[in-house]
């Protein structure tokens, strides 16, 4: 099939999981053409079947906002019909199922039939869709789309509970490629973060407030409390600044440390013990089983869909949003006992293989499989 995938070219889950969703759609036979506004981060290798199209923007003094959506449908009619694409698949809702709506509708004034699959990742529903100001046109968009998927049943009910949808829903969860985080990394310069007696506890985030980062530091200084131990935050946000002034309140600012924006995940969770993801909202929580893969345990909120992904009391614990003290207790619980710490680091790379990919892209070619049939009956 000949696929184009919009999504953000971000750091975020959603952009994430559209990337590697495109290159193993790619690696099994199928033509790829990602539609963006920049090459998505973790698209670093493009070949004969992987492009990768660039929405641009010009600027117009005129413009107090950007028309995006209008030259991202543009682009869309384009490539369409420049490389036969024969169905749209687009990552978040705001705007790209609307954006591809407005191409689907170009197109057929010219006899050409492109259909939609939009999938929900989680904000786009319920921080940002649900909005008085964007719900109408995203209740719009999710009902004119061919085929709508959630990456967790959570975000179904969320977006049953919070929009009128006539459509279908169908579940497809964020999916793993455990090749990449079964490294056998031999040695994974732990020397170089942490001294061998001291825990390493990670945090891998976007660092923005519905990540409760301020969270991940008091847990952490309760841990780092009870034995030596070492936090590394992964990513930037706008709390990254309230948080090092909180690090630095606390007196723990020499035991973290911050990287940054990193492509190399992998190698990070590589040398982790443990992994905190307390967020207020999260629809799955890609990052944890990001995290499960490489065999690092995680303490999470009970929120959303991630008790679809870290199982209670096997790959880590769950407490209720902002139970600071369930949390550090339940941390300190795993990481005080190490033949606990061992179960739980293989309890959670167990886990994690009900998402390995293998399992998981498959869905998706179906769905495109199932949604060109009807569309070619109609
Ligand atoms: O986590 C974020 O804030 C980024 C956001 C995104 O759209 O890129 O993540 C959402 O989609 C991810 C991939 O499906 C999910 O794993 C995250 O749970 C979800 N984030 C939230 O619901 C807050």
């Amino acid at each position: 099939m000949k696929i184009g995938i919009v999504c953000y070219p971000t750091f975020g889950g959603s952009g994430v999981v559209a990337t590697e969703l495109g290159l193993e759609l790619s690696k099994r036979g199928h033509e790829i053409h990602f539609i963006t506004y920049n090459q998505p981060v973790r698209l670093e290798l493009l070949s004969n079947n992987v492009h990768y199209h660039e929405v641009n923007v010009p600027e117009y003094p005129l413009f107090h906002y950007q028309p995006y959506e209008l030259a991202l449908s543009s682009k869309l009619v384009d490539m369409v019909k420049l490389h036969k694409i024969e169905i749209l698949h687009v990552h978040y809702a705001i705007p790209h199922a609307y954006a591809a709506y407005m191409a689907k509708k170009m197109l057929e004034e010219e006899g050409i039939y492109v259909p939609i699959v939009t999938t929900l990742h989680g904000t786009d529903i319920t921080l940002v869709g649900s909005h008085p100001f964007y719900k109408p046109a995203v209740t719009f968009s999710i009902n004119k789309s061919d085929a709508v998927t959630t990456v967790s049943k959570s975000l179904k009910d969320d977006t049953l509970r919070l929009f009128d949808i006539k459509n279908d829903i169908t579940v497809v969860p964020n999916f793993i490629d455990l090749v990449k985080y079964n490294h056998g990394f031999t040695d994974c310069q732990r020397g170089m973060m942490a001294k061998d007696d001291e825990k390493i506890i990670t945090h891998i985030s976007n660092l923005r407030p519905v990540k409760r980062v301020q969270d991940v530091i008091k847990i952490f200084y309760n841990i780092q409390k009870e034995m030596p131990a070492k936090l590394m935050l992964v990513g930037e946000g706008p709390e990254r600044e309230k948080v090092e002034y909180h690090c630095q309140q606390l007196g723990i600012f020499d035991k973290v440390i911050f990287f940054g924006r990193s492509n190399e995940i992998d190698k990070i969770l590589c040398f982790s013990d443990l992994f905190l993801l307390p967020s207020e909202t999260e629809s799955f929580g890609l990052a944890a089983l990001e995290a499960m893969a490489s065999g690092v345990p995680v303490i999470s909120s009970n929120t959303g869909g991630i008790p679809e992904v870290n199982v209670h009391g096997v790959s880590g614990y769950l407490s209720n949003v902002g139970d600071i003290d369930d949390m550090s207790k339940n941390a300190i619980s795993i990481l005080k006992d190490p033949k606990k710490l061992e179960t739980f680091k293989n309890n959670a790379r167990l886990e994690s293989l009900n998402f390995d990919l293998h399992k998981i892209v498959p869905l998706y070619e179906a769905i495109y499989q199932d949604t060109l049939s009807k569309c070619m009956a109609l």
